[in-house]
């Protein structure tokens, strides 16, 4: 049976303050997470949707370290960036907070010395990694050394990225700091810890048998961790930045990120309604439901509910977590610190005004149940195709029509025809199929059914043909008509969860109120009488200029992530000296360069070499035009035996060095030196 409640607290991840915000965070939590606060809002529902950033963390003092600002620099920059970027994408949080504000920090204060006061917590005694030069402790992340497995020397304490093995900092050889460098060595500290395991049984039955109905991918994730064991987990950490353990003797310790951060979301509730909010978390006709993406599943659905369950005090715990899985970004994993990724601030100032074309591609291409890929080309054939040639056609159409022949004004419509009575069968259809979808989180399915509404809005128009019609019949064409712009309105509810901007541009021009739910599949929204206003097109064709200036930058972005990435080769086995200066390495000039016919990296030079003139063929065709060759000095291995390239005799090699991206750049003097000279 489904349970009833009377209201909806929703929350979405709270994002770190590291960095803005990109569209994989967009996709994966908060296009969702605002689809379905609207969607609730306007069914007339109780709704409050929280957020808010989440400052604190290791890598938030990792930035300001390497910044050399503090740590409240950083956050208060990335917070700005973030609120202002979201609201600017229409998510529509009731209150958008920060765990650096001071009832945050009394509210986890607070959570924490009750757990600790009610016996709640174990301590527990470890050597931990410390670095005697910064003198702090170092999560694992932060300790690197040589892997014990592959012998790579850029191994992470917490993982080996050359071969994939996950690592203990004590694995590591020679393990260093990668605050400073300095040697880490191992010291005892204390902690409080969570013990999970103490509260196993009792997150097994809540979800394994009372959660059935949660997405297999969140389902399954929770079923494995308990099916694993659960384990005793660290609730705070040796750090600086943080909320202060509120106990005597814990001087230096701050709470776990992870402890404080979905507290985040009582805070933030709390200083929206100081006196209201405890409804919203401890009333049982209360339900929570957590958007998150699936890196946080264990948190939101064993962690933080064991925490909620320590407490007791009646807090509830999430009813749903419709966690959702990842967005690459052309083929590639999003990363904030490789830079690859699509920023919403820089989205926000690229595409002015098209919030709703990024909210539908997100939402169409929404990573629910596999890994999904953003590419540009998916972008621009999204609102060409489908904003544009589906949506924004048909009610351009209705509205031109519906001015050419009623001056603007929703027409008086007469018996309805039974291709009237059809069309509003199948909007009825895609309606409800509409509204299970957004009830059970099938978000891109929602959003397929809405477009629906829009082809048959088309298809309808196709069949009836006002304009032909008109020539005979002007009663029929005012049905018709009529029957259009009652479609446009049932387009105008059912888009404004999903692209709230475009549905109140198009209930602005065909006069309807405030859209409501309850309206969606009603043939008769908008009164007869009605005066429209002039049509404006909702959205325009994004041409392959702009598409290609977004390609451009990201490839931009790979060579200098090549170049940053840049190892040089492990040195070569030593040659003896003799060996080496049998090889003649000499200075020549370039007189002539030209392309080899039918080889697309093949260059022939004819270089002075002091002696005669020689021919060398080069594979650099790819990096250099032939031209801007002439006149340079190279240098050239003269007594290597002549090689056969496309039937031409090469005498020679032309040295150069290859790059970072595998491009080659051809070897020469600093200064002018004379054709043939040694280079010893
Ligand atoms: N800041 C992790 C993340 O942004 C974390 C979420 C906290 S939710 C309470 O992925
Ligand atoms: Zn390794």
């Amino acid at each position: 049976m489904e349970k009833k409640f009377k209201r909806t607290l929703i929350t979405s991840a709270l994002p770190y303050a590291n960095g803005p915000v990109h569209i994989g965070h967009l996709a994966g939590v908060y296009v969702p997470a605002d689809i379905y606060a609207r969607f609730l809002r306007m069914r007339g529902e109780e709704v409050l949707f929280i957020g808010g950033s989440d400052e604190h963390g290791v890598p938030i003092t990792i930035k300001a370290r390497k910044e050399g600002v503090t740590p409240q620099d950083i956050v208060d920059r990335y917070h700005k960036i973030i609120k202002d970027s979201m609201e600017g994408l229409g998510i529509s949080f009731d209150i958008y907070s920060r765990t650096t504000s001071d009832i945050h920090s009394a509210t986890a204060s607070e959570f924490f010395r009750r757990l600790y006061d009610n016996g709640r917590f174990e301590v527990q005694t470890s050597l931990q990694p410390y670095d005697e030069e910064a003198r702090q402790f170092l999560a694992d992340r932060y300790v690197v050394g040589t892997c014990p497995h592959c012998g790579s020397d850029r191994a992470y304490g917490d993982q080996c990225e050359a071969c994939g093995t996950s690592l203990n900092a004590t694995d590591l050889i020679n393990p260093r700091s990668s605050l400073t460098s300095a040697p880490v060595t191992m010291r005892e500290t204390t902690h409080w810890y969570l013990p999970l395991d103490k509260w196993e049984g009792k997150l097994r039955e809540w979800i394994l048998e009372g959660h059935k109905e949660w997405k297999t991918n969140v389902y399954g994730q929770c079923k494995s961790w308990l099916d694993l064991g659960l384990q005793p987990r660290a609730v705070s950490r040796d750090l600086d930045w943080g909320v202060p353990v509120p106990v005597e003797g814990a001087e230096g310790k701050v709470l776990y990120v992870w402890f404080d951060a979905p507290i985040g979301y009582i805070s933030n509730t709390k200083e929206l309604l100081p006196d209201s909010w405890e409804k919203w978390w401890k009333d049982p006709e209360s339900r929570v439901i957590n958007f998150i993406g699936k890196d946080n599943i264990v948190f939101h659905c064993i962690v933080f509910p064991a925490m909620l369950m320590a407490y007791g005090d009646n807090f509830q715990l999430p009813d749903n977590v419709p966690a959702n899985e990842f967005l690459n970004l052309e083929g590639d994993k999003i990363s904030t610190s490789r830079n690859w990724a699509v920023w919403l601030h820089e989205y926000l100032a690229d595409f002015p005004g098209k919030q709703d074309v990024l909210r539908y591609v997100l939402t169409a291409n929404a990573p629910e149940t596999k890994d999904n890929d953003f590419t540009w080309a998916d972008f621009q054939a999204r609102n060409n195709n489908e904003l544009v040639a589906v949506l924004g056609n048909f009610v351009n159409r209705a509205m031109m029509l519906t001015h050419k022949y009623f001056e603007g004004k929703v027409p008086e419509r007469g018996e309805l025809a039974e291709t009237d009575i059809a069309a509003f069968r199948e909007i009825n259809a895609a309606a409800d199929r509409l509204t299970s979808a957004l009830e059970t989180f099938h978000f891109r399915e929602g959003l397929k059914e809405a477009m629906e509404i829009a082809r048959i809005g088309n298809r309808y128009l196709q069949e009836t043909e006002p304009w032909k019609v008109s020539k005979t019949d002007m009663d029929r064409t005012a049905t018709i008509l009529n029957i259009a712009m009652q479609i446009c309105a049932n387009i105008a509810v059912a888009f404004k969860p999903f692209l709230p901007f475009t549905a109140d541009k198009l209930a602005l021009m065909i006069g309807l109120g405030e859209q409501t739910w309850d309206q969606l599949g009603s043939d008769n929204i908008i009164p007869a009488g009605q005066q429209l206003a002039k049509p404006e097109l909702l959205f325009e064709k994004i041409d392959d200029a702009t598409i290609q200036a977004q390609l451009d930058r990201l490839a931009r972005i790979k060579e200098e992530n090549k170049i940053k990435n840049f190892k040089a080769a492990p040195q070569a086995p030593d040659v003896d000296f003799d060996t080496f200066m049998k090889a003649d390495i000499r200075v020549g000039t370039v007189l002539e360069c030209r392309k080899v016919p039918k080889a697309d990296k093949l260059l022939q030079f004819l270089i002075d070499d002091g002696l005669e003139k020689r021919t060398i063929v080069s594979g650099i065709a790819k990096y250099y035009a032939p031209e801007d060759l002439v006149g340079k000095q190279v240098c050239f291995i003269a007594n290597l035996p002549v090689r056969k390239l496309r039937g031409i005799e090469s005498q020679g090699m032309i040295l150069s060095a290859e790059n970072a991206d595998g491009s080659l750049v051809v070897i020469g003097p600093t200064a002018p030196v004379v054709p043939g000279a040694q280079v010893k």
